[in-house]
């Protein structure tokens, strides 16, 4: 990875720069988690972030250790084992305290980075909007400020040579730290100005949908699990797809035409266990999108092993709760259903009996995601019986838009209009009123 000395990320970044030789970074992953719980997601991470996984270790105990993250005995294990296979880093499962970072350093006498510094390295490499750029830098001054650690060094840190380790190099003096942090927070809060501007253009952007009266639909879920695979098949969108981790930052919204009406899809960033709270909060203007969609669907990578789908299906519950999305009515939508067998797909439809399998890939399933999505409109349904003034021609092209079908006669006073409408929709139509009755189709 290639950052200059502001922490930005260069041109000539290039994720894929270490498949060709032999890489630079060599990573020693290590973990400490219950038994039958592995390292491949982290492994994934660096694989994302460019970094090759040379050993792995695993300590199973209840807790990380206070001091080492480790205990002791298997500090030493792989400070021999790291050494052995040529690394020149170690990768933490958890986010480090500074303590346990600090000490596990001066243990191993090699750099030590934590789960989330790589995923936000992840989120700086592929960060392309300016509003990406903002909430990735929000979030890493947030992370280096907890640390009281030097503006900007760990962005180097994975790229630290091995002839310059961190150790011992990369602390600033005591008053170094002082003017970084201060810095650091004015930073913070130019920085969540602009962020906060952003949010208002969003606003405006939404304010303008909404009196389209467009219903919204969500993709969310976890990272990689086909959301923006979804979203091209569902709206003919060309958004970017890859085998890799955090592949989407900024939201893309789409139309789609079902049954007469169109629908507003949006996909977004994904989602992961352990999702630095940093991310969560500098992405609050992205993870908007998904809080104020009408329908929410969680797509979900059924491929998987049953033990980790319910573990990632968890991790993005617990995600869309702690960004006021939990109450929202949601869809769950199991893709890659080509990637699994017969009897897999009947597991699952048993288990997930209200899911709808599909292939995003193959079309599979589509249709019947597709009626899924329409059937839960049709739910808040009710017909309505409105008099629009001849004055107010564009309310009728609106109402096309909104229901499709119409029936109309017109009348001295206006147009007399008999429709199905959203409930929501339909009380912004409140004022043209001519009898409501009572809601139907429920
Ligand atoms: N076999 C199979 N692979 C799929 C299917 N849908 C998506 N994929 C693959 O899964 C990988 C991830 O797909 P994306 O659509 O980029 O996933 P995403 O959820 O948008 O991922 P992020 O943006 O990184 O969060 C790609 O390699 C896709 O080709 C499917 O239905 N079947
Ligand atoms: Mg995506």
């Amino acid at each position: 990875m290639q950052r200059s000395r502001n922490g930005r990320i260069s041109e000539s970044h290039n994720a894929s720069a270490p498949e060709q030789g032999r890489p630079r970074q060599r990573a020693y992953a290590v973990g400490v988690m219950p038994d039958g719980d592995d390292l491949s997601e982290l492994k994934e991470l660096l694989r994302t972030a460019g970094v090759a996984t040379v050993g792995e270790l695993v300590q199973h105990r209840d807790q990380p250790h206070p001091n080492l993250y480790l205990g002791p005995g298997k500090v030493a294990e792989l400070k021999a084992l790291a050494k052995d296979a040529d690394a020149n880093v170690v990768v933490t499962d958890d986010e480090l305290s500074p303590r346990q970072e600090r000490n596990l350093e001066k243990e191993l006498g090699m750099p030590v980075i934590d789960r989330t510094s790589v995923i936000l390295d992840i989120f700086a490499g592929h960060a392309g909007s300016a509003e990406g750029k903002l909430q990735v830098e929000l979030a890493q001054l947030e992370y280096n400020l907890a640390r009281m650690r030097g503006l900007w060094t760990h962005l180097e840190r994975l790229g630290a040579s091995a002839a310059q380790p961190g150790i011992g190099t990369r602390g600033p003096g005591e008053s170094q730290i002082e003017t970084d942090r201060r810095l650091a927070r004015d930073r913070i809060t130019a920085l969540k100005r602009k962020l906060e501007h952003v949010k208002a253009t969003r606003a405006i952007m939404r304010a303008e949908r909404e009196r389209a009266h467009l219903p919204h639909v969500a993709l969310a879920g976890y990272t990689n699990a086909g959301k923006s695979t979804l979203l091209n098949a569902l709206t003919g969108a060309t958004v970017g797809v890859r085998d890799r981790l955090f592949h989407t930052l900024d939201p893309s919204t789409r139309t789609m035409r079902l049954e007469g009406r169109t629908y507003l899809v949006t996909d977004t960033v994904g989602f992961i266990r352990k999702l630095p709270h940093q991310l969560v909060d500098a992405f609050g203007a992205t993870l908007e999108e998904t809080r104020r969609a009408d329908l929410l669907l969680h797509v979900v990578d059924a491929s998987a092993p049953e033990e980790e789908l319910s573990a990632m299906t968890r991790a993005v519950e617990d995600v869309l709760e702690s960004i006021g999305a939990g109450e929202q009515t949601r869809l769950l939508v199991l893709n890659k259903a080509d990637a699994i067998d017969e009897e897999r797909r009947r597991e699952l439809s048993f288990r997930h009996p209200e899911a709808v399998l599909i292939s995003a890939e193959t079309g599979q399933g589509l249709d019947d995601l597709r009626s899924r999505i329409a059937a839960d409109f049709e739910r808040t349904l009710r017909d309505v019986e409105l008099l629009v003034p001849y004055s107010e021609g564009g309310i009728l092209s609106e109402l096309h838009e909104a229901a499709g079908d119409l029936s109309r006669e017109d009348t001295p006073e206006g147009v007399r209009v008999s429709v199905r409408l959203p409930a929501v929709v339909a009380e912004r139509f409140d004022r043209f009123a001519a009898t409501a009755l009572a809601p139907s189709g429920r």
